[in-house]
């Protein structure tokens, strides 16, 4: 049985859209879309028209305050009265100053969300078997009503009062406290070294994200720098574009026949000689073909996206100046949703776009030097937590265009993802000047992580992302990442975890990340980007710099092939540990249903003055 956690926004909001479109009288009048957070409406009123934009705020001096209100299943960050996420603009070497107030008044409606089969004692282990890694079945968390801020691809240090997940808090205003504190006040040094562009913020309290995030808390924040100057004087607008996820299936999953059945098998017909590698992972057990039947609920800047046939005016109309381009920057808020976005015409034909940046930089060679920008017309990939920024030309007069997101195969167990279209694009006739079709000088600037390829590699590890059914429970399903080598045991992430890895900093590692299921995920480490080398063995032209990368699903390949019945999915990657950012720092699948279910773990980055082992059990216990 697939439950869902939440719907939202209200049947009535869709209705609303549909009605309206059709000329159709509603019953009642639903209310018209107000974003004041008021007494009555912490939330504020209805959801947006199509086309909206979330008010923007520049960072000050003075700082700014962001609310958690609650309004029964919402929740919203609320700035100066409004109940809408502001788009956080901040300059780049400057300081973000953000009070973080929690005013939940009722935890039980998020943990309402945090899915079925509440545990309240563990469960036997998964049966160990030879050869394989010995599985350690997690708790159910329940939700807490804590609630904290995660900025997402910043190049700041773990630690508090910047962007430390693991020991920052605040509590609710009903339930226990836990955090010993209402507001907490995060003080970012954005380095001048950091890349330009998009990033955006959400809490990451483990085991509530995804229930937070669907009800309401996620925002963006755009990084600006030289690139913004330069392209402001060539005429170039932007538009934010936020994807979230309002509603998901995922919570309760029940695992139907198994996709390989190594343990299962009739001894006979094994092959003889051939067992599996001593780190293997247990892919009998793992959780393999889903149910899933629904599809999830998205919206585009608070506006639910239609899926399947919708009028035009159902969706965002955006018009550009005949002859202009837009620069677009759009955020993958998603819980759990791919997107595979791209322009096409009313006919199907694809319109080319110029991607000038990912997950919050410019694209760049190694050295840092940028890559010339080029039409494309293929479709961009983008998944959970991921950002891409795309300069868009007007279409030709009369032409409509829409922006769309393909289907995506997320594998059998994986949720069903249909092309939906998200916007209408037409162009306007230009009443004032035509500006130049200017291309973005080049800006070269030193960045942070400038040179990693080049770099010697200390050390490569193997990361394995897993999963597995509770024995004995249909609808709970542990998730795992683990570092595979001799004595790993695969657990999932608890709060207080110790590090799972520890490096000193100024190294530089590849990592693989292998994906052993059949749906799937999206690695992200905090505070680090890094370079994407290969592909299921396919080296990746141009190594993009990026902060989350999707995980190809596991493929059968069968008893008698020299990697056993499953090949994992493989991405390699190269990240080096500044000093400026050591610390310990979290990294997951960015589906936060599988994070907050196990699949995290914290890498320890040692400064180079050593704190002694003292020092580090201290730290070690103070969680
Ligand atoms: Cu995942």
């Amino acid at each position: 049985m697939i439950r869902p956690t939440v719907k939202r926004p209200s049947v009535s909001g869709v209705f609303f859209l549909l009605l309206g479109v059709s000329g159709a009288t509603p019953a009642a009048d639903p209310p018209p879309f107000d974003a004041r957070s008021t007494a009555a409406a912490p939330c504020g009123f209805g959801v947006p028209p199509p086309g909206h934009s979330a008010p923007e705020v520049w960072a000050t001096p003075d700082g700014l305050t962001l609310t958690v209100r609650q309004d029964r299943d919402r929740l919203c960050y609320t700035s100066n009265g409004s109940a809408e996420a502001p788009t956080i603009r901040v300059r780049l070497g400057s300081e973000l100053t953000i009070t973080l107030r929690n005013d939940i008044t009722d935890p039980n409606a998020i943990d309402s969300v945090t899915g079925p089969g509440k545990l309240t004692v563990a469960t036997d282990r998964v049966p160990p078997a030879p050869g394989f890694l010995p599985v350690v079945p997690g708790m159910k968390h329940h939700a807490t009503g804590t609630t904290n801020l995660h900025l997402h691809g910043f190049a700041v240090p773990p630690t508090k009062p910047q962007d430390d997940v693991l020991t920052v808090c605040t509590d609710p205003a009903t339930g226990p406290r836990r955090c010993g504190q209402r507001a907490f006040t995060y003080r970012f040094d954005v380095p001048s070294n950091m890349t330009e562009g998009l990033y955006w913020y959400h809490p990451h309290v483990h085991g509530e994200v995804q229930a937070q995030m669907l009800l309401g808390l996620t925002g963006a924040i755009v990084v600006e720098g030289p690139q913004d100057d330069a392209r402001r004087a060539a005429g170039i607008d932007e538009r934010v574009l936020i994807v979230r996820q309002t509603q998901d299936l995922d919570a309760g999953r029940t695992q139907t026949a198994a996709m390989t059945a190594a343990l299962s098998m009739p001894s006979t017909h094994r092959v003889p000689g051939h067992s599996p590698p001593a780190t293997a992972i247990d892919t009998a057990h793992e959780l393999l073909c889903g149910a899933n039947s629904g599809i999830d609920a998205l919206s585009l800047n608070g506006t639910p996206v239609p899926v399947g046939e919708a009028p035009d005016s159902a969706l965002a109309n955006f018009e550009l100046p005949a002859g202009r381009k837009q620069l677009w920057r759009i955020l993958n808020a998603a819980t759990d949703a791919f997107l595979d976005l791209a322009i096409v015409e009313e006919n199907g034909r694809p319109v080319p776009i110029e991607v000038v940046a990912r997950d919050g930089g410019a694209l760049t060679d190694d050295t840092g030097k940028p890559l010339p920008v080029a039409e494309t017309l293929s479709s961009q990939f983008v998944p959970p937590s991921g950002r891409i920024e795309v300069l868009v030309t007007a279409p030709p007069p009369g032409v409509k265009a829409y922006l769309v997101t393909h289907a995506v195969d997320t594998g059998c167990a994986g949720d069903r993802l249909p092309e939906r279209r998200l916007a209408v694009l037409t162009s306007a006739a230009s009443t004032s000047e035509p500006a130049p079709l200017a291309q973005v000088p080049a800006a070269p600037r030193h960045t942070l992580f400038d040179g990693l390829v080049a770099r010697q590699t200390d050390r490569e590890r193997v990361i394995a992302m897993a999963e597995y059914p509770r024995p004995g429970i249909t609808d709970q399903v542990d998730f795992y990442i683990v570092e595979r080598k001799p004595g790993a045991i695969l657990e999932p992430y608890g709060m207080g975890s110790r590090p799972a890895i520890t490096v000193q900093a100024g190294t530089t590692e590849e990592w693989v990340i292998e994906n052993w299921t059949n749906e799937l995920h999206a690695f992200h480490i905090h505070q680090l980007h890094f370079r994407v080398l290969s592909i299921d063995g396919k080296a990746v032209p141009n190594p993009p710099l990026l902060d989350v990368v999707n995980v190809p699903y596991a493929e059968a390949t069968g008893y008698h092939s020299k990697e056993g019945p499953v090949r994992p999915g493989r991405v390699r990657i190269k990240l080096t540990f500044p000093e400026s950012l050591a610390g310990d720092i979290p990294f997951h699948c960015h589906l936060v249903d599988h994070e907050d279910n196990g699949m995290m773990a914290v890498l320890r980055v040692r400064p180079f003055h050593r704190l002694g082992e003292a020092n580090e059990d201290q730290a070690g216990r103070r969680r």
